[in-house]
């Protein structure tokens, strides 16, 4: 037995066309209402398919009824397997088009330049990912043409991202005491006393306030000699402390002070004996203080996690990133402290004290992007003036 399929816009014309083809001994056994032509669903016509057979009688009535209900079956399995075939035919239109939009995207060269310059900064490819997606969410494929519209978005997302600490204050209930802690030559000591030269010598800003320095770096020849260097020179002293009494004492002494900066021992990040060690040191605090972490802006992402996870039992409240000076990338760093939430306070880019340092601002991160147009106008509008921030007057 032979059996057929075809298709007409109605049943009519499908039983003309079934004769056509098939002559006189063509039977009709079901038809069905379809979708005829159109891209994907769209622009389709209503239609009709029918499926027959061939009798090799003219008469429909010779057909036996156990014959004719194996011809159903079959023509049943076959629309099935019709079915099937066509809801193929669909999704591999639709997984085509979508690789198509993709690819185009790529193509696109606002979206390839958007992705040189974050890897060219050392961005993590998880960031980049994430800035890629949400650029593809909120512009159309037209306006992907428009660069300088995304660059101007995406200065602004990668802006959003950075989180600033409040600078260092002297609170009203005295003294209020701030320790950094952080890898070993990352910047600690010079930052300390950048800090005390700021506070302790007072400028357009700040007014004259009594600070000392607190060191638990005295093992070091090398270290206590530093620290005293800067104390002579900036007449701001400095005392040693070496165990958790010693601490208690020194702050004892010092509870009619304003500020109290604490500087700690350099250590890798990795020598938990020595970094339980320091906390206990510092335990003497109580939770009066505050504790700070320094982190290198040239410390590569994995890095700069492994950092983060290693000093988190200090709770240390916000980073002060050092040696922005000594990179052109800080991607890497930006890209972590944003997947992890960790807030700026402070940016050093220098040894000289005090001037090399300045409040966080996020305008002063972006302007380290490598390959981004900036417009500082826009920029302070969304994040507030640089300026008006600035802790430092000595520049
Ligand atoms: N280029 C640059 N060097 C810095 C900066 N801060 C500190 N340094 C230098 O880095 C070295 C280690 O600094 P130090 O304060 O002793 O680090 P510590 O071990 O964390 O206390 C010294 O040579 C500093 O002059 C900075 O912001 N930029
Ligand atoms: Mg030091």
């Amino acid at each position: 037995m032979q059996y057929f399929t075809l298709q007409a816009y109605t049943l009519r014309d499908a039983i003309d066309k079934m004769k056509r083809h098939y002559g006189e001994n063509a039977r009709l056994l079901t038809h069905r209402g379809i979708k005829i032509g159109g891209i994907l669903g769209f622009f389709a016509r209503e239609g009709i398919e029918i499926t027959g057979y061939l009798s090799d009688n003219t008469s429909r009535k010779t057909v036996p009824l156990e014959e004719k209900k194996k011809i159903l079956e079959a023509a049943q399995k076959e629309q099935t397997l019709g079915k099937i075939l066509k809801e193929i035919e669909i999704l591999k239109g639709i997984v085509k088009s979508r690789e198509h939009i993709q690819e185009d995207e790529t193509k696109n060269s606002s979206i390839r330049r958007i992705k040189e310059i974050l890897e060219q900064n050392d961005f993590t490819h998880n960031y980049i990912k994430k800035i890629i997606m949400k650029i593809r969410g909120e512009f159309s494929i037209d306006a992907l043409n428009d660069f300088p519209k995304i660059e101007r978005a995406l200065v602004k997302w990668i802006g959003e991202q950075i989180t600033i600490y409040p600078p260092f204050r002297i609170a009203k209930k005295k003294p209020t005491i701030y320790t950094i802690i952080g890898p070993t030559g990352v910047g600690k000591t010079t930052t300390i006393a950048k800090l005390a030269a700021i506070y302790g010598l007072g400028n357009k800003k700040h007014p004259t306030a009594q600070v000392r320095m607190i060191t638990i770096d005295n093992y070091r020849i090398a270290a206590k000699k530093q620290i005293e260097t800067y104390a002579d020179i900036m007449q701001i002293p400095v005392t040693f402390a070496e165990t958790y009494n010693d601490l208690k004492k020194v702050l004892a002494l010092y509870q009619d002070m304003d500020l109290i900066l604490i500087d700690t021992i350099g250590k890798s990040p990795s020598d938990f004996e020595k970094l339980g060690e320091m906390r206990r040191i510092l335990s003497a605090c109580g939770n009066t203080g505050e504790t700070h972490l320094a982190i290198s802006a040239t410390t590569k992402a994995s890095d700069v996690e492994n950092i983060l996870r290693q000093f988190e039992p200090f709770m240390y409240k916000s980073i002060i990133l050092t040696k922005l000076d000594e990179t052109s990338r800080i991607g890497n760093v930006l890209s972590v402290l944003s997947e992890q939430a960790k807030p700026i306070s402070y940016i050093t880019d220098g040894q000289v004290v005090p001037q090399d340092i300045e409040e966080a601002h996020a305008l002063r991160l972006l302007m380290n992007i490598e390959g981004l147009r900036i417009e500082r106008d826009h920029i302070e509008t969304i994040f507030g003036r640089q300026d008006d921030v600035s802790t430092n007057n000595w520049r």
